[in-house]
């Protein structure tokens, strides 16, 4: 068995989650947060038998959508010293999604 790790944009998991379970799998949502642009997504930890990887990564591959996004920059401003967030004028192309897969030792339920 194998454990898939997905990250993807949170505007894309609930389609995703959608076409998942229309296929019979199980699969377990966590909300995550990118460390550079510390904003949310969302990570789909997807346990499946080895003959699945490939149709799991497919199917996350037709609905997961590369897209560019602005990076959020923080500063403290000298008069107030209040923590302001600003949109900087940098862009990152994130990815339609960040998949790992891991190899399940023991599948359990107890
Ligand atoms: P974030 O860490 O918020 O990264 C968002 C996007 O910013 C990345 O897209 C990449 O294009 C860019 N980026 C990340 N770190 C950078 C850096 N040090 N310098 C310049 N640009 C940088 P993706 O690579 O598609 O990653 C999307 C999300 O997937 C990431 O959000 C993170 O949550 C996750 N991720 C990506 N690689 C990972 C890894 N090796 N381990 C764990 N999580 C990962």
């Amino acid at each position: 068995m194998k454990l898939i790790i997905a990250i993807v944009q949170d505007r894309d998991a609930n389609k995703l989650m959608k076409a998942l379970i229309k296929e019979n799998f199980k699969m377990t949502k966590l909300a995550s947060s990118g460390g550079f642009l510390k904003s949310g997504n969302t990570t789909l930890m997807i346990g499946v038998n080895e003959e699945y990887v490939d149709k799991v990564i497919t199917i996350i591959g037709n609905t997961c959508k590369t897209r560019e996004e602005t990076v959020v920059s923080y500063s403290t401003t000298e008069a107030t010293g209040i923590y302001m967030p600003y949109l900087s004028d940098s862009k990152v192309e994130v990815g339609g999604a960040t998949i790992f897969t891991v190899d399940v030792e023991k599948y359990l339920k107890v």
